[in-house]
């Protein structure tokens, strides 16, 4: 579910947040792995007053190399990191235990609150860990009426996420989380998303296309350095067969294909975000 964000809602989400912070220990921030940092909130510092752990989620897609280059850069901030895939039985374990080291000399289980932006696998985590315990439920109630708190791997969970808002005033961000499937695929045309991932891959991950695709190549009239041609989806439509009558490509039916290949991961472990973009901003 996708959310449409307007300054009420905002304000809102934020109370309740604050609220439900009041009784947790620690809120667990769940990052995109491929995009740390589009993928965080942009009211972080003062919505969270509590300590906080980052969870980069889906690292199983994410670049290795630049998984770790961000883990150390957000470690020299002063965060508390780590990468986990959600979809392999290790993630809750080692979550707790990085979350247990936080409260060292804490007796009882920590409280957490699991918050993120859309899409980030909020839900995935609060399911595995209600699942392994066999969704036993505690009888504390949470702040908001209705909310439980799971138990599970050690941790109390509040069982329903805070939903953050991403950033949207930066119009490379919102092609990020378009990509990654945060924010709602009709709100940018497909053809552009797909062009503007391809772009991407072209210059950063070269190899990761040919392997996918096979040798794209450039048609004559086309000057391979315009970054904004269309030639490679139109290559990977033809390889495709997204054809319309009369042969034409299916711009919109081939960028569907390069998307989903994205976003399950064939074609390879990507990362959207790069660190020297980002070396200035503060997260
Ligand atoms: N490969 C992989 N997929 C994941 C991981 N975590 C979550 N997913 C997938 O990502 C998608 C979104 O996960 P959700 O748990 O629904 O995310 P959410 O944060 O609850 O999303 P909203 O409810 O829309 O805010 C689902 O298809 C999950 O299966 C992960 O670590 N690795
Ligand atoms: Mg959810």
């Amino acid at each position: 579910m996708t959310i449409q964000w307007y300054p009420g809602h905002m304000t809102k989400a934020k109370r309740m947040l604050q609220q439900e912070l009041k009784t947790v220990d620690a809120a667990l921030e769940l990052v995109d792995a491929r995009i740390p940092a589009s993928s965080r909130n942009p009211d972080l510092e003062e919505l969270i007053t509590k300590p906080r752990l980052m969870i980069l989620t889906k690292s199983d897609l994410a670049d290795p190399q630049l998984t770790d280059a961000w883990i150390e850069h957000y470690k020299k901030n002063g965060e508390s990191v780590i990468p986990v895939d959600l979809s392999g039985g290790q993630a809750v374990a080692e979550i707790a235990r990085a979350v247990k080291s936080m409260f060292p000399s804490m007796r009882r289980d920590p409280r957490v609150m699991v918050v993120g932006v859309p899409n980030v696998g909020k839900s995935t985590l609060i399911n595995r860990i209600a699942r392994r315990k066999g969704a036993k439920v505690g009888a504390r109630p949470g702040v908001t009426r209705g909310k439980q708190w799971i138990r599970g791997s050690g941790l109390q969970l509040l069982d329903s996420p805070g939903i953050l808002w991403p950033k949207f005033e930066d119009q490379e961000i919102a092609r990020k989380l378009a990509v990654t499937a945060a924010i709602r695929d009709e709100v940018l045309d497909q053809a552009e998303l797909a062009i503007w991932l391809l772009t991407f891959l072209h210059e950063y991950y070269p190899q990761n296309l040919t392997e996918r695709y096979g040798e794209l190549s450039v048609p004559d009239e086309t000057n391979p350095l315009d970054s904004g041609s269309l030639w490679m989806l139109e290559e990977i439509g033809k390889k495709r067969g997204c054809l319309r009558s009369g042969g034409v490509v299916d711009l919109d039916q081939a960028a569907v294909v390069v998307l989903t290949d994205f976003r399950t991961g064939r074609l390879g472990r990507l990362t959207l975000d790069r660190l020297e973009e980002n070396n200035n901003a503060s997260n």
